[in-house]
């Protein structure tokens, strides 16, 4: 039959206003790609003050099917993930972390500086963080000295390689129930890891994508879900970061650093001067553990590096 054009078949879809509840899988400039209960749409954003991060919990409108939808705002962050960008100034990468997994491998060599500045970053926040050595296929070789290091101050370890399956699924299982934030160098195969636990995801690894120097590009943080439940708005995630070398906790006051560094943290009561920055202060209890050997000469340097860092900074 003929329907005309003031037909009553009641209203089109279009005409509804929707909105709800949503997760931030990707923030670009103006604009944010939001988990919906239903799908990933992509948003403008409500007013000029409004910054988003991956990880953002957020209300999006959409006021009919055809208009552009829109995050109208943001929910309280529980903790916020930042790099420093080359002026010196905080950029976040992440919000609503429940772990940071640090990624190493053979190769690239790992730059343990890089990695004690991740750690110590994560336990200022009280992030929960593990460690995970990938490409067990090419040998440990130099690095296992320094593994015993971390494995001496607890920092829990996952050993694992993409390519053969090591360890893959008992890492899926270790990571379900939260969100963990992948970091570190480029080239270490943290889309790779995405790719293996989330087959849906098709992260940008070295294979796919290619750089003006034949490199790969993972550029700005990206959520994606997994697990046997992975709903729209489950909890299990796992964000791919891009692999930077500037990571560091901005922390504004140069003590925060010694908190990051769990074996002086635990000592520095013992030295002469309460706020000793374990320099060259007379009585430094630090400096006598450094000398004793007890505390990694190494991981000293590191937090000598980062509380400068601040010193410079604040
Ligand atoms: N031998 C070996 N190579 C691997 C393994 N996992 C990943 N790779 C390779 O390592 C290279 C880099 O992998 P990506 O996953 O792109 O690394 P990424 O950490 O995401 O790098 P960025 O996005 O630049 O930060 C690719 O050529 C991968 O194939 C592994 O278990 N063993
Ligand atoms: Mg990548
Ligand atoms: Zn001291």
């Amino acid at each position: 039959m003929h329907r005309g054009r003031n037909s009553r078949a009641g209203p089109p879809v279009s005409a509804t206003a929707t909105g709800g509840t949503g997760i931030v899988l990707a923030s670009y400039g103006r604009g944010a790609l939001v988990q919906t209960a239903e799908s990933a749409l992509h948003c403008g954003l409500v007013g000029r003050k409004l910054r988003l991060v991956c990880g953002d919990r957020v209300q999006w409108q959409q006021a009919k099917a055809a208009d552009a939808a829109s995050v109208e705002s943001v929910a309280a962050r529980r903790n916020v993930i930042e790099r420093i960008d080359a002026r010196g100034r905080a950029e976040p990468v992440a919000a609503n972390i429940d772990r940071l997994a640090i990624v190493i491998a053979p190769q690239p060599l790992p730059d343990w500086y890089l990695v004690d500045r991740y750690w110590a970053g994560a336990l200022i926040k009280d992030i929960d963080t593990v460690l995970i050595v990938n490409k067990l296929d090419l040998g440990l070789g130099s690095i296992e000295p320094e593994l015993e290091t971390y494995a001496r101050l607890r920092l829990p370890c996952l050993r694992i390689a993409c390519h053969d399956g090591a360890g893959l699924d008992a890492m899926g299982r270790q990571l379900q129930g939260a969100v963990t934030l992948f970091v570190g160098q480029s080239g270490v195969g943290k889309s790779s890891i995405v790719n293996a636990l989330a087959p849906h995801a098709a992260a940008q690894t070295a294979e796919l994508t290619r750089d003006a120097e034949g490199r790969h590009t993972t550029t700005t943080a990206r959520w994606y879900r997994f697990g046997p439940d992975a709903a729209p708005l489950a909890e299990s995630a796992i964000i791919d970061a891009p692999g930077v070398r500037d990571f560091a906790p901005p922390a504004h006051i140069v003590r925060a650093a010694q908190r990051g560094f769990v074996e002086i943290h635990a000592v520095s009561e013992h030295c002469r001067f309460n706020d000793c920055r374990h320099f060259d202060e007379p009585g430094c209890r630090v400096r006598e553990e450094v000398d004793a050997q007890r505390i990694s000469a190494r991981r000293y340097e590191s937090y000598r590096r980062l509380a400068r860092l601040y010193e410079g900074l604040a």
